[in-house]
């Protein structure tokens, strides 16, 4: 990239709610960006993991969707706007506001959010505007609402270094928070005193800070805090000025703690751990006066999620350990603005600006300061139900916005159903395909990252300026502009004459300062110090946490630690809890326990994450994982396919056997798609059981059965241009340098032939020189297709069951990813053998360096090395984000278990 020709613009990531600083370099006429860290942004301090630092090979616009579409036929934006009004309007005044819904997204920015939730709230008179949210953090915000009578974070990043005790729970922050992660290590490091708890079915990458790793029965968490509030009772731990001074309802939560958890046996039976563990980790709690517990999925998303949260907060409250320099529960966000979309109100159940249907004067203030045509006066439907209201034809119109329902809620067959059959769906997303876009009536192209620009809030409260890089893709719109547009043209014209984003931002800033001085009920979201931010000032905006007040006007760190909460009578409360099972049980047909999650490389449906090569060679397809044990029982092999199944759907998944997946649990990550994977949609699988005060779907425990997919033949084919699907069973992309790989399995063996793979291949090759090598008694097909001297495709299936007769991939991508090869090169092309010299790197353990297993190997044993830092100054391997630093570290632990006495 050349200097000169090169501008630098502070921005955020596009990932997750750490909410990392970029520094990107951008050269506009290439459309090339360079990314770094920013050393000045307090939430990441110059680090990115490998997500943030390869979001510059996400920005082609190639996937993009660049213009808008009605049914099949591009268009302009006013005919897509008008059709959208139009039929809105006429749905709304046949059926009532009621039978229109707007489901959004965490990934939207807060003035996008603020406009839709407006829209929909103050204008089209129904409050069914949910969001992905409702999947991520609703069980937080109802828990918080009802022990601080507000949604709020008490606590900040800073904590997670000044603690002396972390205990981490329902959250593989290793990978999902790779950031925050890396400062408790290092804070670790520097601080001998401080321990780190690690609370997950699984062993994670996360143990591998951990002091202790409590591998509790998935959904046993309110047993386990139940049990440490009885310990903190009767070791007489408690804080007793702080619970009598500023709670309430401790007497109550006691006794039903020891009715629920009285007894260490019966907690060490039902949560499956050690009675030896659990006093480990209740000593240890008890006696650190700065603990901060951080948490994340395996919390919320279940169905006792919300007492889950309370019962974290129970104990944090009872040591009066909360708001404090090191102390005090911290729920980590997900999303980017997820914070920022309970800001704004986004989820059906709340108001704007932290204002509640349920509170007296709320729905009036927000309407008066809108001067709303028609007030919402009643919460609307949380996802799962909004998805269920439009199956049985009670919505008729759904606006779905920067989310994927198709992939991503539970019962996902459910939900493309309820779609389909939908008489007017409208999807404004970035890319040309997703699963949810194949079922639009009407596709509108949002600007995503890198275009939009807009303030987002991380997960400490902070709100950061993501600001705009590039120039948008084809016809891209800003979200915010979008749904202005269509609230303008539904009548609003004044309430949605927006010319810029700064406007909704000072609106969204008056509205938290509205009615909230000392004299009215006081709310703790107040930004109003930028109710007259100039447009300068907005494009300076340096981050800040909330609130940014007159009182405040340097933003605020930590809350509560003054005992004063949000509820009528300024205390906190304590909830009475009772651990209760998960909604569905396994059973003889359904044996076993489908927990479902993230992984380090991908972010959730893969529509920007799989477009940087770099992050798809960690884990290339979709997997289940399974202890050995289970393999056995049911089995299962290594490296095969397996086919699960639920009572809601099924899908296939490479079998991964592995010691950190506990007998009876196996897990599947959430992100493949269709798009992907031809039947890798993990949704479909995933029971729609939720929370009943959040709303929040059980993704984590779906019973399930699990056998061998009885494939006859695998292969895989590297493609220079991207393939139509072959109409097998098993057939998963995975976007690479410069080319495409696919994975295929099959149950038919007989129509396996060269004229075959002519047929399939030739609909994008349709003049090439074909080599070929079919020899039935080997199991061999390979095939090749030149242009010229140019390699277009290769393709290698074993017509065997037996997955070793497949030719090293790694050997063959290198190959490939050459543009002229020579005789013994084409030959080696076909027999799959190694040529002089070729180095196989093994499967990718750095992503960042793109540093292999074999790599990694060969270094340690060639150069006698022991400790991952050795490694690092040998190969580089974890040397920049760190995330890999837990696999080179089981890598270092084989190789001293195998070497010889
Ligand atoms: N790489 C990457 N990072 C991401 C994302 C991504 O897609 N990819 N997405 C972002 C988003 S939106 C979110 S919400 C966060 C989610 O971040 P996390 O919550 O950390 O991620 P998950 O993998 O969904 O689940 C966390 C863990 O909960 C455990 N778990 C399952 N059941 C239970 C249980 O009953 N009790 C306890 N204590 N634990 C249990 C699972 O085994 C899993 O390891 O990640 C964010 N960061
Ligand atoms: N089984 C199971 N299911 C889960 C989870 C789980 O752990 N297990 N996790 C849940 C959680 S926590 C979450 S957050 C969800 C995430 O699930 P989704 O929200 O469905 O997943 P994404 O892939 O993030 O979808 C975002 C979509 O918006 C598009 N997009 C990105 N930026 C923009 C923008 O600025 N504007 C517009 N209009 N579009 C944009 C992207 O291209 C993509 O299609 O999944 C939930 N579902
Ligand atoms: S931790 Fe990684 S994905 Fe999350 S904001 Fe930072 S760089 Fe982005
Ligand atoms: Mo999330």
């Amino acid at each position: 990239m050349s200097q000169s020709s090169c501008k630098t613009i502070k921005t955020t990531c596009a990932y997750c709610g750490v909410g990392c600083g970029i520094e990107a370099s951008v050269n506009e006429t290439e459309r090339q960006v360079l990314i770094n860290g920013d050393d000045n942004h307090p939430a990441n301090f110059g680090r990115l993991c490998s997500k943030g630092s390869s979001l510059g090979e996400t920005i082609d616009v190639s996937s993009r969707l660049l213009t808008p579409y009605i049914g099949q036929q591009a268009t302009d934006w006013n005919t897509a706007l008008d059709a959208v009004a139009s039929t809105f309007s006429q749905i709304i005044a046949e059926h009532g506001p009621d039978s229109v819904a707007i489901y959004g997204s965490g990934q939207l920015l807060t003035e996008d959010y603020y406009v839709a939730n407006k829209l929909m709230k103050g204008f089209i008179g129904s409050a069914n505007i949910d969001t992905n949210s409702r999947l991520c953090m609703s069980s937080a915000v109802s828990g918080h609402k009802r022990a601080f009578g507000t949604d709020t974070v008490p606590n900040c990043y800073d904590d997670l270094e000044l603690a002396d005790l972390v205990v981490i729970t329902g959250s593989n922050m290793a990978w999902c928070h790779p950031i925050s992660y890396q400062r408790i290590r290092a804070a670790k490091a520097k601080n001998p005193n401080m321990r780190v708890v690690v609370i997950d079915p699984r062993r994670t990458a996360t143990c591998d800070i951990a002091d202790l790793h409590l591998p509790l029965a998935g959904g046993s968490d309110v047993v386990l805090f139940n049990g440490l509030l009885n310990h903190l009772v009767n070791g007489q731990y408690l804080q007793q000025e702080y619970i009598d001074n500023h709670t309430q309802g401790f007497a109550e939560a006691v006794a039903a703690a020891q009715q629920d958890a009285g007894d260490l046996a019966e907690v060490a039976l039902r949560t499956r751990l050690s009675e030896r563990d659990l006093v480990t980790f209740y000593n240890w709690f008890a006696e650190t006066d700065k603990v901060v517990t951080a948490y994340s999925q395996g919390v919320k998303q279940s169905s006792s999620g919300v007492d889950k949260v309370n019962s974290i907060l129970n104990c944090h409250l009872a040591t009066g350990r909360i708001g404090k320099p090191g102390a005090g529960p911290l729920s980590m966000t997900g999303q980017p603005n997820a914070m920022g979309g309970r800001e704004v109100g986004g989820l059906a159940t709340t108001l704007a600006a932290h204002m509640e249907f349920n509170i007296d004067g709320d729905t009036d203030r927000v309407a008066r300061f809108w001067n709303a045509a028609n007030m919402a006066t009643k919460p609307g439907l949380p996802a799962v139900e909004l998805f269920e209201a439009i199956a049985a034809g009670k919505i008729k119109a759904v606006w779905i916005m920067a989310t994927n329902p198709v992939v991503s809620l539970p019962n996902a067959d459910q939900v493309k159903a309820a779609l389909q059959q939908c008489p007017f769906v409208v999807v404004s997303d970035c890319v040309a395909n997703t699963d949810t876009l194949e079922l639009a009536h009407i596709k509108l192209p949002a600007q995503g990252w890198s275009e939009k620009d807009g303030i987002v809030t991380n997960s400490e409260r902070r709100l950061s300026h993501q600001r705009a890089l590039l120039p948008p893709a084809g016809e891209a719109k800003p979200d915010w502009w979008i749904i202005s547009q269509v609230g303008q043209r539904l009548g609003f014209k004044d309430a949605f004459n927006y010319q810029h984003q700064v406007e909704i931002f000072r609106e969204h800033a008056a509205l938290s300062g509205f009615e909230n001085s000392s004299e009215q009920r006081l709310r703790d979201f107040d930004i109003s110090a930028f109710a007259n931010i100039s447009q300068q000032q907005y494009e300076d905006f340096e981050p800040i946490q909330w609130p940014v007040n007159q009182q405040y006007p340097n933003g605020k760190e930590r809350f509560f630690a003054d005992g004063q909460f949000y509820t009528p009578n300024r205390k906190a409360n304590f909830i009475a809890l009772t651990g209760r099972a998960p909604g569905n049980l396994p059973d003889q047909e359904y044996p076993l326990v489908l927990n479902t999650g993230r992984l380090r490389d991908q972010w959730h449906t893969m529509t920007r994450s799989a477009l940087a090569p770099r992050l798809n060679q960690h884990r290339p397809e979709p997997f289940v994982e399974v202890n050995p044990q289970d393999a056995a029982k049911y089995g299962l092999k290594d490296g095969h396919i397996a086919h699960l199944q639920s009572r809601w759907g099924q899908m296939y998944a490479r079998v991964n056997v592995s010691e950190s997946q506990v007998a009876g649990d196996v897990f599947v990550p959430m992100h493949w798609t269709e798009q992907y994977a031809s039947k890798g949609r993990m949704g479909a699988v995933v029971n729609p059981v939720v929370d009943p005060v959040s709303g929040q779907p059980e993704s984590k425990h779906t019973p399930i059965r699990i056998a061998p997919y009885q494939a006859e033949w695998h292969g895989f084919v590297l493609s220079r241009q991207p393939l139509p699907d072959a109409g097998i069973d098993y057939q998963v992309k995975v976007n690479c340098q410069g080319y495409l790989r696919y994975e295929l399995a099959g149950y038919d063996q007989s129509s396996l032939s060269i004229d075959w793979v002519k047929q399939w291949l030739s609909q994008v090759y349709p003049a090439l020189s074909w080599q070929y090598l079919d020899d039935a008694k080997l199991g061999l097909l390979r095939v090749a297709g030149y242009q010229g001297n140019s390699l277009m495709f290769v393709l290698c299936i074993a017509t065997t069951p037996d997955i070793r007769m497949l030719p090293e991939r790694n050997f063959l991508s290198s190959l490939f990813a050459k543009s002229q090869l020579q005789p013994d090169e084409r030959l080696a092309l076909l027999s799959g053998l190694p040529t002089a010299g070729a180095e196989d790197t093994g499967a990718q353990v750095c992503a960042c360096f793109n540093v292999g297993e074999k790599t990694i190997r060969k270094a340690i044993r060639e150069n006698g090395l022991t400790s991952y830092q050795e490694v690092g100054k040998c190969c580089k391997a974890g040397t920049n984000c760190g995330s890999c630093v837990p696999e080179i570290k089981t890598i270092l632990a084989s190789m001293v278990e195998t070497q010889p006495a």
